[in-house]
């Protein structure tokens, strides 16, 4: 948090050295979305036609509201992300038409969500994602920056790291196209990283993800060389893998991701409050699946919550309600971005098998398989893994939840917090 007066400070010793245009971030709210790239040149000989390959998405950073699990359905405040439609896509101007900048601050002012919007890609694509800040409309205060920080990728660029000692971060009002290479399939997770413990915290979260390549390895000439290049044995089209694995072992038929986490009232209600922040008594009391606690996590809806200025806006949109069919393999992609707790997720009467951890495959040097069955598993802030659970022949309702049971709990409120349901049917 920095207050008004540093701000002005701030401001009078820059003013001098800005100029139009000097900036690298000029003050304005944009999209870059290229049709053809040196990577994915044009193959069709249209160059208005976007290149298979080339992915193109745009969130807005800010501060919204949201619902916790309790009865009395606690309204959290919190920073995070938004996603917004492309120029001339889901109902959004042209940049053409001079509406779009307008459109962006209308739409993404309050309209964070919890978890951040997901973000999901192939192996191969190349990303485009433009972020604007819009600022923090309940915090007028505040002129916080803020950044999109892949946690463990590796980086086309230090500038897209989301670092801010060592890279870009994006001012109120202004935009920046972060660029992303996709390599390396696994499970991943972004954060905002700008005075991180407080953005954190405050729920700047979204589960990340790269598929492998391996899953459409019929399309590709066979190469030793690059991995997932050659289909595994019994490979058919269609079939899906955690990792370029070459053997077949990750193939799931159905992936969930489920970021977990957890909220402290007190912070949110002393950061909506304008009041100095608890940082070493930060306390979480709410425990979450993908932001919300149980029952909502197994509420396969987009939960709502109605901002401070009277506008519904989609505050939850993720459900971690895990549906699947008799025999079906089920991908967890778990991931745990809380900032002051390890915690351990598991379930009771089904086996997990662990197949990767920290966006990596869990082999040895010489390439010996390490996977392991277990039916708990303890993650701290920052790390991942991949789970794949085989659905029983019986149908029912299973629990995936913390084991940690004082954290099944929304705050006062007993039976909630960190569980959902696998309902096999
Ligand atoms: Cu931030």
């Amino acid at each position: 948090m920095k207050v008004l007066t540093r701000g002005l400070i701030a401001a009078v010793f820059c003013m001098p050295l800005m100029a139009p245009d000097a900036s690298a971030q000029n003050s304005n709210i944009y999209t870059q979305c290229p049709t053809e790239t040196v990577l994915h040149p044009d193959t069709d000989a249209d160059p208005t036609t976007r290149e298979a390959g080339i992915k193109c998405d745009h969130l807005a950073a800010g501060d919204g509201m949201v619902t916790m699990a309790d009865d009395a359905g606690k309204q959290l405040y919190i920073f995070s992300f938004a996603r917004l439609p492309l120029p001339g896509t889901g109902g959004a101007p042209t940049e053409a038409s001079g509406g779009y900048p307008g459109y962006v601050m209308a739409e993404g002012m309050l309209a964070a969500n919890a978890p951040a919007p997901t973000i999901a890609v192939d192996e191969d694509d190349e990303l485009f994602l433009s972020l604007t800040n819009v600022g923090m409309a309940m915090r007028p205060d505040l002129f916080d920056p803020h950044t999109v920080h892949w946690h463990g990728f590796p980086n086309a660029s230090a500038v897209f790291d989301g670092v801010p000692d060592a890279s870009i971060s994006i001012n109120m009002g202004a935009t920046l196209t972060y660029y992303y290479n996709a390599k390396d399939a696994g499970t991943y997770m972004y954060h905002c990283h700008v005075e991180a413990a407080e953005h954190m915290q405050m729920g700047m979260l979204g589960n990340l993800y790269v598929r492998p390549r391996q899953n459409h390895c019929e399309t590709i000439t066979d190469d030793p060389a690059i991995p997932g290049s050659v289909c595994p044995a019994g490979h058919t089209a269609g079939y899906t893998y955690a990792y370029n694995d070459g053997d077949g072992t990750t193939r799931y038929d159905i992936d969930y991701p489920i970021q977990v986490g957890s909220f402290d009232p007190d912070f949110h209600d002393a950061s909506f409050g304008v009041q100095p922040l608890p940082f070493a008594g930060m306390r979480d009391r709410y425990f979450l699946m993908n932001g919300r606690g149980y029952p909502d996590t197994a509420d396969g809806t987009i939960l709502s919550t109605v901002d401070p200025l009277g506008k519904t806006q989609f505050s939850q949109p993720v459900d971690s309600l895990i549906t699947a069919a008799p025999g079906q393999k089920i991908l967890l992609r778990i991931s745990n971005l809380s900032v002051t707790s390890f915690y351990t997720v598991g379930t009771n009467g089904l086996s997990m098998e662990v197949v990767g951890l920290d966006a990596r495959l869990l082999r040895d040097d010489a390439g010996n398989n390490m996977y392991y069955m277990t039916n708990s598993l303890t993650i701290g802030g920052g790390q991942s893994a991949d789970v794949i659970l085989t659905a029983p022949a019986t149908p029912g309702t299973y629990f995936f939840y913390t084991k940690n049971l004082d954290k099944l709990a929304n705050d006062a409120e007993n039976f909630g917090g960190m569980m959902t349901e696998i309902r096999i049917n």
